[in-house]
C-alpha cells in the first residue's frame, strides 16, 4: 500500500546558476516512505525535455536521486535568460512536479562587429570643420560592460589621424581639420570597436576627398 506521495516527496535543485555549458547543473531528490524502488523521474514539459537530461539515477532506500544535464549549449545572447524546468517524480500511482527557473549568466563571449567590413565615402575639399561625414556602428549581444561599445580611430597616416574624430559612444565621424590640400586623394583609417571586457573588431574606412 502507498503513501500519499504528494506529499512526501521531497525535490531539490542544487545548482540554479549557470554560465554557458553543457554539463551537469543540479541534482534532483526525492523520497518515498514506501522506499524508493518505483520511483521515476521524467520532465514533466516540451520546453523542460528539449533543455534538459535526467542522467546518473540512483536509488537508496526510501530515496531517488537523479543530476540534471543540459541537453544543448545555452547562451544568454540569443535566448531568454530565464528558462522554466519542470520535473515529475512518479511512483506509478501518484505524481509530483517540482519546478524551477533557471538563471543563465552571461560571458561576454562576443567581440563587437560593424555593421560593414568597409565603409566608403566621398567627401568634398571644401567640407566644413565639424561635419559630420559617416556613422559607424558595431552591435554586441552581451550583456552589461560586455556588450557596451566604444569607437576608436587607428591609422598610421598622420593626416588622416589628425583629420578625423570618431564620438566613442555614438560612432560618429566628424572632420577635425580642413582638408583643402588633400584634394582628390585617398585617404584611409580603420576604426576599432571595444566592448567593455577588452574584446574588439576594426573595420576600415575610405574616404575620397573630392
Ligand atoms: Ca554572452
Ligand atoms: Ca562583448
Amino acid at each position: 500500500m502507498f503513501h500519499n506521495i504528494m506529499e512526501v516527496l521531497r525535490v531539490m535543485l542544487t545548482v540554479v546558476v549557470v554560465t554557458r555549458a553543457g554539463t551537469v547543473i543540479g541534482q534532483i531528490m526525492a523520497t518515498d516512505q514506501d522506499g524508493a524502488r518505483n520511483l521515476t523521474f521524467d520532465t514533466a514539459d516540451n520546453d523542460t525535455a528539449t533543455l534538459i537530461r535526467i542522467v546518473n539515477v540512483r536509488k537508496s532506500g526510501k530515496q531517488i536521486t537523479a543530476d540534471l544535464a543540459l541537453k544543448t549549449l545555452v547562451d544568454r545572447d540569443f535566448a531568454p535568460s530565464n528558462r522554466h524546468i519542470h520535473i515529475s517524480v512518479t511512483d506509478g500511482q501518484y505524481k509530483a512536479i517540482s519546478r524551477y527557473v533557471l538563471v543563465i549568466t552571461d560571458m561576454n563571449d562576443n567581440a563587437p562587429m560593424f555593421t560593414q567590413h568597409e565603409y566608403k565615402v566621398t567627401v568634398l575639399h571644401s567640407l566644413p570643420m565639424h561635419s559630420v561625414v559617416l556613422i559607424v556602428i558595431a552591435t554586441d549581444p552581451d550583456a552589461t560592460f560586455g556588450g557596451r561599445v566604444s569607437y576608436s580611430i587607428q591609422t598610421d597616416d598622420l593626416f588622416a589621424y589628425q583629420a578625423f574624430r570618431v564620438n566613442q559612444y555614438t560612432g560618429m565621424i566628424t572632420l577635425h581639420s580642413p582638408l583643402l590640400t588633400h584634394r582628390h586623394t585617398l585617404l584611409h583609417f580603420n576604426v576599432i570597436a571595444t566592448d567593455g571586457g577588452g574584446l574588439s573588431s576594426s573595420a576600415k574606412v575610405i574616404i575620397h576627398v573630392q
